[in-house]
């Protein structure tokens, strides 16, 4: 099923007024979102199994690497518009207390400067409550920040598998819901990547599926996230390519690609101020949204799940 945003007349939630679903996005509440609920109504079993407050959106922890000055070097596709560094600090900070306000136990890193990219530490490690993966990110100028994050891994995960040389892959690449973990295939996650992950995700008990990752985007969540257990976000683009068949699809609005990174925690999804349409119609599907600026960050090609690993 795929849906599009409403006109503009029938952007209201039922009985509710505006200032009511304003407050609506903003509070906190321990139960099922709206969205939830629609979904228990269709599949009770499954949603009790694995959504909700104490389920598959639910992580206790996080590891995020605050910025160094040399995060303005970070690889971007468009030369054209350099970010600033107090701006990404500040992006940061704000993307920290925000996981700390949904309750998350948030390390921060320090900077290293070495790595202009290194806060997107999304990209060389894939966790889970059960294990960690250190993963082999597929540009050069980032491969070293493999050996800080097995450090920072190490603090809180027994065992840690490894990607070999050779196998290259990123964890912008990796899209995990309750029944399949999705494995993106992109300029920075290669076939030997990809295999070797979906071997280490067997391991933990995860099955895998090798997918492409549509044309002319950095990362399979660069085009897409899970917001409810059978609900993906997606760019018009990645709908079109059948990945996602079987899930309820929700497509960006015309101009807001750029939203699809978005980040569900707990009972409320996590999105880029920059894009009202997007928002609006979350608001309308009756999810909690908390819309974030990471407007110079996004200069980097990076949203809201690459600033942090959670579990
Ligand atoms: C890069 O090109 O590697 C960084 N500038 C952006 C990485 C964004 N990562 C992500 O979305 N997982």
């Amino acid at each position: 099923m795929v849906l599009r945003l409403k006109p503009r007349e029938s952007r209201t939630l039922p009985g509710l007024p505006r200032t009511k679903r304003q407050a609506f996005t903003t509070q906190k509440s321990p139960g099922l979102l709206p969205a939830d609920r629609g979904f228990l109504f269709f599949n009770a079993a499954v949603l009790v199994q694995t959504d909700g407050m104490t389920g598959f959106f639910h992580f206790s922890h996080a590891i995020t690497r605050a910025p160094g000055t040399s995060v303005i070097h970070g690889l971007r596709t468009d030369l054209g518009v350099a970010p600033d560094y107090e701006g990404i600090a500040a992006e940061h900070g704000a993307y920290v207390a925000a996981l700390r306000d949904l309750g998350l136990t948030v390390d921060v890193l320090p900077p290293l400067e070495d790595y202009p990219d290194s806060i997107f530490v999304e990209d060389p490690a894939l966790v889970f409550s059960e294990g960690a993966i250190l993963l082999r990110p597929g540009a050069p100028s980032r491969l070293g920040e493999r050996d800080d994050m097995r450090r920072a891994l190490a603090r809180h995960f027994e065992h840690i598998a490894e990607l070999a040389e050779g196998e290259n892959a990123d964890g912008g690449d990796v899209l995990v819901t309750p029944s399949m973990v999705f494995i993106g295939l992109s300029q920075r996650t290669n076939t030997a990547g990809a295999t070797a992950l979906c071997r280490h995700l067997s391991a933990l008990g995860r099955a895998a599926r090798v997918v492409a990752t549509p044309a002319g985007v950095l990362h399979l969540k660069t085009a897409c996230a899970l917001l409810a257990v059978d609900t993906v976000l997606v760019t018009p683009a990645m709908a079109a390519s059948g990945v996602f068949s079987g899930f309820r699809l929700l497509l960006t609005p015309d101009g807001e690609e750029g939203a699809a990174n978005a980040l569900r925690l707990h009972d409320t999804v996590l999105v880029s101020d920059a894009y009202p349409c997007t928002i609006e119609l979350l608001n309308q599907e009756g999810f909690r949204v908390r819309p974030l600026c990471v407007r110079q960050i996004a200069k980097l090609d990076a949203g809201l799940s690459c600033l942090s690993l959670r579990w």
